[in-house]
């Protein structure tokens, strides 16, 4: 189906996903979703650029703390409203949950007796900007996304009293507790020295690059295939001794060029996990933010980082581990659950894995 379409870079993404759903009409809902998605990142990725201005009204903190306990910057909740009213007037989604709402969002209208039509098949998870602390240095920032389908048997029953209709409802807000396996799409935008916007289908990685003479985002990278062995790491090294022994042996072992390749590595770290991961794609390399023994689940979320990321790397002929799991196997007891992460190249990653393996 891609190849089709990818025959020649500088298709705008509209055009992209208008072929994608002429030859696959069961997704053409799914396209639907990234006419929202593209406005939302164009509309961030502007917010982002002019957000140091002294004219700026975007600039600092909201003065709240967010269930993370971080404090929100402004532009934290003004790309959170912007992203949920976006998918929100698409009148696809069900449900929605964000880094920045303490619990998901019901978009049915949350009124009784409303089903989930099959309008509202989709749940989208998303961090709608992803390194915020980083944006007052001018440090590439992201927004990721991830979508899923709704459980179409969620419904709150009208005759619904109390408990009952609380009891519904929860039901209905914990479809977003899904596994990576079951996601149907993924994406990130990447605010940098361009705007990016990567994502995938299911059936490979595609990026587009934002010509702001266009206003359009155009096919730049079809098919994204992540180099199988790279000689990269991209770490927060300053967490090195506390992380699980396997993985201080092998990232030692990279370093002193006696890795399984033989390469010896050198250390690329943006601490912006977008950025990160897209120069990975790219380049090559691995990625991560491992538990260590203050954080046993690492740093990243699994909903709407670890996840979504993962899918998009995979999809690119990478991996993507907790040391000891596939991390798109995981199924989210909680909606902010953190998730140890290492992933890329894919022959690297691997001896990650192995070493766990050997440990056990
Ligand atoms: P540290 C940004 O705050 C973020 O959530 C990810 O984008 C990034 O990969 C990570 O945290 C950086 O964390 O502890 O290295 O600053």
């Amino acid at each position: 189906v891609f190849d089709e379409v990818c025959e020649t870079t500088g298709v705008t993404l509209k055009r992209f996903m208008s072929e994608v759903a002429m030859l696959n009409p069961d997704i053409t809902e799914l396209t639907v979703l990234f006419g929202a998605i593209e406005t939302a990142c164009k509309a961030i990725s502007n917010l982002v650029k002019r957000s140091q201005l002294p004219s700026s009204e975007t600039l600092g903190y909201q003065g709240e703390v967010n269930v993370q306990g971080e404090d929100q910057k402004k532009l934290d909740v003004i790309t959170n409203d912007l992203l949920k009213r976006a998918l929100r007037f698409t009148g696809r989604l069900g449900v929605l949950a964000s880094e920045e709402e303490d619990v998901p969002v019901d978009l049915s209208g949350a009124n009784k007796g409303v089903l989930i039509d099959e309008g509202e098949r989709y749940v989208a998870v998303f961090d709608p900007l992803d390194g915020s602390s980083n944006v007052d240095a001018g440090i590439p920032t992201g927004t990721i996304i991830g979508i899923y389908e709704h459980d179409e048997n969620c419904a709150i029953d009208p005759d619904c009293v109390g408990e009952d209709c609380t009891e519904q409802e929860a039901q209905c807000l914990a479809n977003t507790l899904q596994p990576g396996t079951n996601l149907v799409a993924a994406a990130y935008c990447l605010y940098s020295s361009s705007t990016f916007l990567v994502l995938t289908l299911g059936s490979g990685t595609y990026g587009f690059t934002l010509d702001e003479n266009l206003g359009e985002f155009v096919l730049s990278h079809p098919d994204i295939k992540i180099p199988e062995e790279s000689s990269i790491i991209s770490f927060n090294e300053a967490n090195t001794p506390n992380w699980d022994k396997p993985l201080q042996e092998t990232v030692a072992k990279w370093k002193a060029g006696k890795g399984k390749s033989g390469k010896k590595f050198s250390s690329r770290y943006i601490g912006s996990m977008v950025g990160d991961v897209h120069r990975t794609l790219l380049y090559g390399g691995v990625f991560g933010y491992p538990g260590d023994k203050k954080n046993p689940n690492g740093k990243l979320r699994l909903l709407y980082e670890g996840a979504p990321m993962s899918f998009i790397v995979e999809q690119a002929g990478g991996l993507s581990t907790t040391g000891k799991e596939r991390v798109m196997e995981i199924s989210p007891e909680v909606v902010h659950q953190r998730v140890p992460v290492i992933m890329g190249s894919k022959n690297d990653v691997q001896e990650v894995i192995d070493a766990y393996a050997a440990a056990q």
